[in-house]
């Protein structure tokens, strides 16, 4: 299927939102892939407060997985795409992720805001010491916190139940209303479309003027909230999409 360059002039600002799927072809399972990561665990086992109040131990087996996973992978076509756009645009791109692998960060991508948390950090579940950088997998099990000996240390993970951080919400906010009166346009790829309040972003971009992609590998659920869907696996539509196929695929 032949793909068409989104719309990318001068004075475009180009809002995009990632999610698992972009990391599967670095090959990390996406969450509702046959073998999701969820198969193994169910998820209010491991990704929400009760779950880390009931078995901390678990809790840690399933990340502790996850940050052995992804230390072994490596950037796709996809995340490479996304950062030489961003070296392209500078200020008018910014790109919001839902994933917590790393990878948008080793493919180069600076303007980034990680919503869902980071999976190599982690932070006291009591006290509120920084998020520290952190690839121990803690096999042997959780450990206090060293500074306030009340607390543990837990995945610095936004889980089902806890509230985002407001100061990403706010940079998505203001990256939406500068956008305003300018060409604005708002990619979604590699989700599903069920988590909120990251499947909602393409309604507030909708509402700042953005026309809407969504680049999946199959039908999302919000799938009819875009005006464009570009069926296909991100690494080999993203480059041609984003108009930096002679740069990533050099
Ligand atoms: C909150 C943790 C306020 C990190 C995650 C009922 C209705 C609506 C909402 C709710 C509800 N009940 C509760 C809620 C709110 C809840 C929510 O949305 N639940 C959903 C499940 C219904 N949201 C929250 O709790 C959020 N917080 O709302 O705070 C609040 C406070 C208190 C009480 C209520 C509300 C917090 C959400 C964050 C949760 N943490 N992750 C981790 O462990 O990883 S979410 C988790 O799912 C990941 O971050 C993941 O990114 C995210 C979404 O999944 P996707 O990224 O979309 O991945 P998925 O596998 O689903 O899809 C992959 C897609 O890729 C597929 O479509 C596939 O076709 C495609 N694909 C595959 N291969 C490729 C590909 N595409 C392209 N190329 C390929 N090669």
């Amino acid at each position: 299927m032949a793909i068409t360059p989104l719309p990318i002039t001068d004075d475009t600002r180009v809002l995009v939102l990632t999610g698992a799927g972009v990391s599967a072809e670095s090959g990390i399972p996406t969450f509702r892939d046959a073998n999701g990561l969820w198969e193994s665990h169910r998820v209010e086992d491991v990704a929400s407060p009760e779950g880390w109040a009931a078995d901390k131990t678990l809790v840690w087996r399933f990340y502790g997985a996850r940050r052995d996973a992804a230390a072994r992978c490596a950037p796709n076509r996809a995340h490479l795409a996304l950062a030489a756009l961003e070296r392209r645009l500078g200020d008018r791109f910014l790109l919001v992720t839902q994933n917590v692998d790393g990878l948008h960060h080793r493919a180069g991508s600076q303007r980034l805001v990680e919503i869902h948390g980071a999976l190599f950090q982690s932070r006291c579940d009591t006290c509120d010491r920084d998020p520290f950088a952190d690839t121990e997998t803690y096999a042997s099990g959780v450990r206090s916190c060293e500074l306030c000996h009340r607390g543990f240390i837990r995945p610095h993970i936004v889980w089902f139940g806890e509230h985002l951080d407001v100061d990403h919400l706010a940079r998505v906010e203001t990256f939406v209303s500068d956008a305003r009166g300018h060409p604005f346009v708002y990619v979604a790829v590699g989700t599903s479309g069920l988590v909120y309040p990251a499947a909602g972003i393409v309604s507030v971009a909708r509402r700042a003027g953005a026309e809407t992609w969504l680049q999946n590998l199959d039908v999302a659920d919000n799938a009819d909230d875009f005006d464009h869907v570009v069926t296909g696996k991100a690494g080999e539509v993203l480059p041609t999409l984003l108009g930096v196929g002679d740069e990533v695929n050099s």
